[in-house]
């Protein structure tokens, strides 16, 4: 199948799921291509020997037996504009990528410009006598936060209803659109998942010892750093624990919360013992280092990082929101508290590790858990999708567009 798949290039979930879930489908013989204003981060350097059709901003690399394709969306400057207007940009690129090279679907990740940018290349296309299917994959905020935005909504809501097929990644998500939209799209609920063996740590007790002491314990998070993060109460939690074992604090990511973080970390005198790595390619290759998870969002439609932890054998420790419960398991893979219950993170932070016994057995459980979203689980749940939405005899089920 030729399948172009539309992310935001950046650290962010949506795109490492999208970037993921495309190497995976390449992998398996499709041709995948990739429209993005950059490159992927997760997606792996094009080799020497890869043909690279020049002036186009495209390239193309072997994957498994199929193809891995990127082109760029350039961004264009005129004086006239203040903003350069992206999704023209990105519904043209679309345009031009599902022409030339006979595109099957467009799978848009994220709904914010990518579902409306691909209804309308879908209507330049069909103006053109040219059929695309469209998939759009909901993630999160773009329907929890910012999506329910009064300026986004009317258009959010339409490009819904018009695209093929719908999914969520989580149930929570699922049920957060229907209620913040008038939706009347049957929308799938097809999970984030990972890829259990790139989380594997070799030499783990030889490398912890960049972060940490011999006994001490080591407490991680990985976000973008925005508010909705609440990355002060890993803090808070994080100074409750280093109270009463020896433990240290690796942070991994950047954003707008920066500034508070470092004023926070001063105040409670934890700066010595906190690692900030900033924003980390590998972060698979760090997290399993870690005894501890700390996920303590306002609001999570799943929480992509938490299950990372997992598959390094990481047991979290998380907030109960969204679609948090869905992956994290209360008592057995980690502990849900209250968003802002910065004791009973503390407290069950503590109770996972107060001995080697029960540290193995939730580190065990959370491996088990992670395996629930492997990609060899979840991959053939979206190309059964992308089968029904292909095929010509596909009629759209009731009420969808
Ligand atoms: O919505 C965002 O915060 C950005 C988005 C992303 O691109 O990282 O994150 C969302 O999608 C991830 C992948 O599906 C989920 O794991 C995150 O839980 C979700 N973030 C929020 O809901 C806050």
């Amino acid at each position: 199948m030729k399948i172009g798949i539309v992310c935001y290039p950046t650290f962010g979930g949506s795109g490492v799921v999208a970037t993921e879930l495309g190497k995976a489908l390449a992998a398996k013989g499709n041709e995948v291509h990739f429209i993005s204003y950059s490159r992927p981060v997760r997606l792996p350097p094009p080799s020497p020997s890869d043909n690279r059709a020049s002036g186009e901003h495209c390239e193309r690399s072997s994957f498994g037996s199929g193809w891995i394709f990127f082109h760029e969306v350039s961004v264009i400057d005129y004086p006239l504009f203040d903003y350069s207007p992206y999704e023209i940009l990105l519904s043209s690129k679309l345009t031009d990528v599902a022409k030339r090279y006979k595109l099957d679907l467009l799978h848009v990740h994220y709904a914010i410009p990518h579902a409306s940018a691909a209804y309308m290349a879908k209507q330049v296309l069909a103006s053109q006598g040219l059929r695309i299917k469209v998939v759009t994959t909901l993630h999160g905020t773009d329907i929890t936060l910012i999506g329910k935005d009064p300026a986004f909504e009317p258009v959010i809501t339409f490009s819904i209803n018009a695209s093929d097929a719908v999914t969520a990644v989580s149930q929570s998500l699922k049920e957060d659109t229907l209620k913040n939209f008038p939706v009347k799209k049957e929308i799938s609920v097809i999970p984030n998942f990972v890829c259990m063996e790139d989380y594997a740590v070799e030499n783990r007790k030889e490398k912890r010892k960049q972060y940490a002491a011999y006994g001490e314990n080591i407490l991680l998070h990985v976000s973008n750093f925005r508010r909705v993060k609440r990355v002060e109460d890993v803090l808070r939690v994080f100074d409750k624990v280093r109270k009463e074992i020896p433990a240290k604090l690796i942070l991994i990511g950047e954003g707008p919360e920066r500034a508070n973080i470092d004023k926070l970390c001063k105040e409670l005198d934890t700066c010595g013992d906190i690692h900030s790595l900033g924003k980390i390619k590998d972060v698979e290759k760090i997290i399993g280092l870690a005894d501890l998870f700390l996920l303590t969002s306002e609001t999570e439609s799943f929480g992509l990082a938490a299950l990372e932890a997992m598959a390094a054998k990481v047991p979290v420790i998380s907030t109960n929101t969204g679609g948090i419960p869905e992956v994290n398991v209360h008592g057995f893979s980690g502990f849900l508290s209250n968003v802002g219950d910065v004791d009973d993170m503390a407290k069950n932070a503590l109770s996972i590790l107060k001995d080697d016994k029960s540290l193995d057995l939730f580190r065990n459980n959370a491996y088990e858990q992670a395996k629930k979203f492997s990609i060899e689980k979840i991959l053939p749940m979206y190309e059964r999708l992308y089968e029904e939405v292909t095929t010509p005899l596909y009629l759209s089920p009731k009420g969808r567009g």
